[in-house]
């Protein structure tokens, strides 16, 4: 019996290292097949490690020689790098079949995104026409904080320095900060918070969007300037909204104009999204992916490329309502809002023209925390509206990257929070929690006319702009609320 059991175990153990050995080489088998395409155009290299650089040492270059082995004249229309600190060149753009040539890529300690530990960043080659697998190059590298944490960036922008080391005791004026930017300005980033009706935006039995990524310069305060990274030109995006079941199409373009590599990542699929791989655009570029909205819920979007939080503290996030089937009730008022800090260069209120400083936020000190993306965007005259006796639905984000929202509207009670979605509801709530990355429901009643105040009760961060507003007019409710 005993001798029989065993026997049995063994077969059992065999069976089952085969079945995970069969796992992992078709996960190698695959790996292998989506690599082994190759480019036409092949780099006598393709990785290059600086090893360690000092902080405050000035950019460092290497060449990558590449040769063309296509088979018609071919235009190289850009070379974007996949982070601010990592820019790359060519010298000529036109190449003829089995010209030879050189890619050279520069990396900048001062601009690097994560302050400690060893790095790749990569550069890429766009062509008109364009090729189905895409050139990469990839550098390696450790940065030695040599100046320590705090003095990052500070040597960011000195680009005509003869000797390439520049003034380390200056802090990055928005002068020079205003000199990298060569691309759109728009006057208004905030987005209303208006939310859209189930639209019947259809194309052959899918619902579509177009998405487009777009970094603009905007206002973010009076006299204060930011480089955003946007979905479709304003922070937040845009407010998808689909049914539970529908086959959504969703087409992500990346602008020309922009310096940056973009992605689109949908909490709402269920499906292979490691890096949102399906979805990583180079500028001037699109991609079309499809999924099925299975689960009803509201979730977010945000972009998912290297560096992720960089991104996310730029702007480039939103949300996707998936509509229960069969139910979903009626309110008379639906907004949408977000709760979002801002990690800037300049000090706040700092006058000029700014941008992220990965500094502040890898040390989570925002200058500012907003909703709907600049100062004051839902307050006085763009408020929120609704009328006495009104029913208000308000989708909450907190975009973070870092904080956690202690989510409260002044002289209100939430009749009803939908935590992540309807289940489980909580009923009379005066705050709830948001965290970073996390989306919410509240609904409740307006029965008094008033001017609500949209606020993160760990009160200090009005200081910094945590306020939005709702103004309700209508008739007094002498018998809810009553003074003097
Ligand atoms: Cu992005």
């Amino acid at each position: 019996m005993n001798i029989n059991r065993t026997i049995i175990f063994r077969i059992l153990s065999i069976f089952l290292l085969l079945v995970i050995a069969s796992c992992w080489s078709n996960n190698i088998w695959e790996y292998w097949d989506t690599n082994k395409k190759e480019s036409v155009f092949v780099f006598s290299e393709t990785e290059f490690d600086f090893g360690v650089l000092k902080q405050s040492e000035w950019v460092v270059l290497h060449d990558f020689h590449f040769i063309y082995n296509g088979k018609e004249t071919i235009k190289i229309t850009g070379t974007p790098g996949s982070c601010l600190c990592t820019k790359a060149f060519v010298d000529k753009t036109s190449y003829n079949p089995g010209e030879s040539w050189v890619l050279t890529v520069e990396f900048n300690p001062n601009l690097h995104g994560e302050p400690s530990g060893r790095f790749f960043k990569t550069a890429a080659i766009l062509t008109e026409p364009s090729l189905d697998v895409i050139p990469e190059v990839k550098i390696w590298q450790e940065i030695d904080l040599d100046l320590g944490e705090e003095a990052f960036e500070l040597n960011a922008i000195h680009k005509n320095d003869d000797n390439h080391h520049g003034d380390l005791e200056n802090k990055t004026s928005s002068k020079e900060v205003s000199l990298l930017w060569d691309g759109i300005k728009v006057p208004e980033i905030a987005n209303n918070g208006l939310v859209p009706p189930l639209e019947n935006i259809w194309k052959d039995q899918v619902r579509s969007f177009k998405l487009t990524a777009k970094e603009v310069l905007a206002p973010l305060a009076d006299g204060v300037e930011y480089n955003y990274w946007t979905y479709d030109g304003t922070v937040p995006g845009t407010f998808m909204r689909v049914q539970e079941g529908d086959t959504v199409e969703i087409t992500f373009e990346n602008l020309w104009s922009n310096h940056n590599k973009h992605s689109i990542d949908l909490h709402a699929v269920n499906g292979p999204g490691w890096w949102a791989g399906a979805t990583q655009v180079y500028p001037g570029e699109e991609k079309t992916f499809r999924f099925q909205a299975l689960n009803p819920g509201i979730y977010i979007y945000h972009c998912a490329t290297d560096v992720v939080p960089e991104h996310i503290a730029n702007g480039m996030y939103w949300l996707i309502l998936v509509e229960p089937k069969g139910w979903f009730s009626k309110v008379d008022r639906e907004y949408a809002v977000v709760q979002w800090e801002f990690y800037t260069i300049l000090d706040r209120w700092e006058q000029g023209i700014t941008q992220l400083s990965s500094e502040k936020m890898y040390s989570e000190n925002p200058e500012y925390i907003v909703f709907n993306g600049r100062v004051g965007a839902l307050t006085t005259k763009e408020s929120l509206k609704a009328n006495v006796g009104d029913k208000i639905r308000l989708y909450v984000w907190n975009g973070g990257v870092s904080k956690v929202s202690s989510f409260h509207v002044i002289w209100e009670i939430f009749d009803t929070v939908y935590p992540e979605w309807w289940t489980p509801v909580q009923n009379n709530i005066q705050t709830t929690v948001v965290p970073a990355g996390w989306a919410t429901i509240v609904e409740f009643v307006v029965d008094v006319p008033w001017t609500y105040k949209i606020v993160d009760h760990a009160l200090s961060r009005l200081s910094k702009w945590a306020l939005a507003e709702i103004q309700v007019e209508g008739k007094e409710n002498k018998e809810i609320f009553d003074a003097e």
